[in-house]
């Protein structure tokens, strides 16, 4: 497995700062990160992945739209013949404070392999990239 990821925040999400805080952060771990930044669609993310030959998609939302936004992502890169990459998804993925466990039951339902509530921190995705790649 290669240490090079896409990283973005989708949808018409605008909120930049957790964006480089988190190029900043694994970039340090030692991956190799492709950042498409913010406003970023679903084939933004597929295409990035695709052209670098990446191992994870990391996506954040922000302003609460992550549930619409991320919505067909496993499904539509399949279709581009990303099979086994890895999906992460963090930020506010949903409108206000919702009770975390069905959350993140139904962005593993949509294929996420790791969802992060609100506030997680960078390292605890990194832990769990090396762990998932394999790399520890
Ligand atoms: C600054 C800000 C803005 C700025 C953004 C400027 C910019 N270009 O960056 C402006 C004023 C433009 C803005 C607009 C809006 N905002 Co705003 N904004 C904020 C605010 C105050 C700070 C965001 C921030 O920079 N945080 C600092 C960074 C470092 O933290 P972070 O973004 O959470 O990211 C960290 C973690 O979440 C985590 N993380 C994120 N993604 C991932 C992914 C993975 C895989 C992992 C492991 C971790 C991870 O790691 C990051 C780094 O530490 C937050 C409130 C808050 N205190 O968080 C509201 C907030 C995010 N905004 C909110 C909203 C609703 C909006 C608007 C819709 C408001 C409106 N009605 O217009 C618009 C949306 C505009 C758009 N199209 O995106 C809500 C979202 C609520 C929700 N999800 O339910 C918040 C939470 C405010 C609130 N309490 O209501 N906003």
């Amino acid at each position: 497995m290669n240490k090079k990821i896409v990283l973005g925040v989708i949808g018409a999400d605008c909120h930049a700062v957790g964006n480089k805080v988190l190029d900043h952060a694994f970039t340090e771990a030692g991956f190799e990160v492709i950042n498409v930044g913010v406003l970023s669609s679903q084939e933004d993310f597929i295409n990035a992945a695709i052209e670098t030959n990446a191992s994870a998609i990391l996506v954040s939302s922000l302003y609460g739209h992550g549930e619409i936004d991320c919505r067909g992502l496993r499904e539509k890169c399949e279709e581009a013949g990303l099979k086994d990459i890895l999906l992460y998804a963090g930020g506010n993925l949903v409108v206000g404070k919702q009770e975390w466990g069905p959350v993140e039951e139904r962005f593993k339902e949509m294929g996420f392999d790791r969802v992060y509530a609100p506030g997680t921190s960078p390292q605890e995705g990194i832990n769990h990239l090396r762990e998932d790649l394999k790399l520890i």
